[in-house]
């Protein structure tokens, strides 16, 4: 019982573990990307990892066998995270980073976004299996990323809601209602998207270009030929 106890805290612990690394990932393509951008395609991050009841129950249901084994290898949701972005753009652009790094391994992707589903569900999903570390093996340990726009997750927790306050069975006004406000969530989402290409094609060159801050302390300015021979050194090969 106690090599039992021992094995499934190992097993849940890296599910964590999976997940705390790729928020690092995502809170360093966060920082990163305001740093250089004055902008951040992510908005907001949330994890959840589901509980051990909960993936019994999801095995049961999917008839999957009843060992770690066999739900490390049928159960891909264990650990999820959420990303919530102001606009479309930024959902494939997020994708593009987490995918791009070596150590990620995309194993699935869903485009609920290119493809809705039919109550009107947008999001890109995805599958990634990462290495993770641990004191006797390296275990590749598979997270669920769920990536929307801010638009996009207000649709889906309020379709959540109501679709367990409905038990499943929603009657067919309210479902034809959340189709219309999926339609008006992605017409916003373009409009608004639209409207900040506009304003950033507006921006105006700043009068501080040789003024140089970094992580919260006060700027400073470089002296031009400082900056010239910096970026000569950069171009000359040693
Ligand atoms: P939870 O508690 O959010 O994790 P799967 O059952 O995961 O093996 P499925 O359903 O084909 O296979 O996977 P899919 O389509 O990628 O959906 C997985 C998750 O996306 C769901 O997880 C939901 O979180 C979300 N999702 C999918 N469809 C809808 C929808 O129509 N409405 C809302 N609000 N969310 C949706 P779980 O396991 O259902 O629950």
């Amino acid at each position: 019982m106690r090599e039992l106890k021992l094995e499934l805290t190992r097993f849940m612990m890296s599910y964590k573990f999976a997940t705390d690394e790729i928020l690092t990932k995502i809170n360093i393509l966060k920082e990163e990307f305001s740093a250089i951008h004055d902008y951040s395609p992510i908005e907001h991050v949330s994890s959840r990892l589901k509980s051990p009841e909960g993936i019994l129950k999801k095995a049961i249901r999917k008839g999957h066998p009843l060992e770690l084994i066999g739900i490390r290898d049928n159960i891909q949701d264990i650990a999820g995270i959420r990303i919530t972005c102001s606009f479309i753009s930024d959902t494939y652009r997020v994708r593009d980073m987490l995918a791009g790094q070596r150590d990620v391994t995309v194993l699935q992707v869903k485009d609920y976004i290119r493809e809705p589903k039919a109550n009107g569900y947008q999001s890109l999903h995805l599958i990634v299996a990462i290495p993770v570390f641990m004191s006797d093996r390296v275990q590749p340990v598979t997270v669920e990323i769920q990536i929307r726009t801010i638009a996009m997750d207000f649709w889906a927790s309020l379709e959540h809601k109501i679709y367990y306050k409905y038990n499943g069975a929603v009657p067919d006004t309210l479902v034809e209602d959340l189709r219309q406000a999926a339609d008006a969530a992605n017409r916003l989402d373009v409009k608004m998207e639209l409207l900040h290409d506009q304003v950033v094609a507006l921006e105006p060159v700043t009068d501080d270009a040789d003024l140089f801050s970094f992580d919260g302390l006060p700027p400073f300015p470089l002296p031009k030929g400082l900056l010239e021979s910096f970026m000569r050194g950069r171009s000359e090969p040693s």
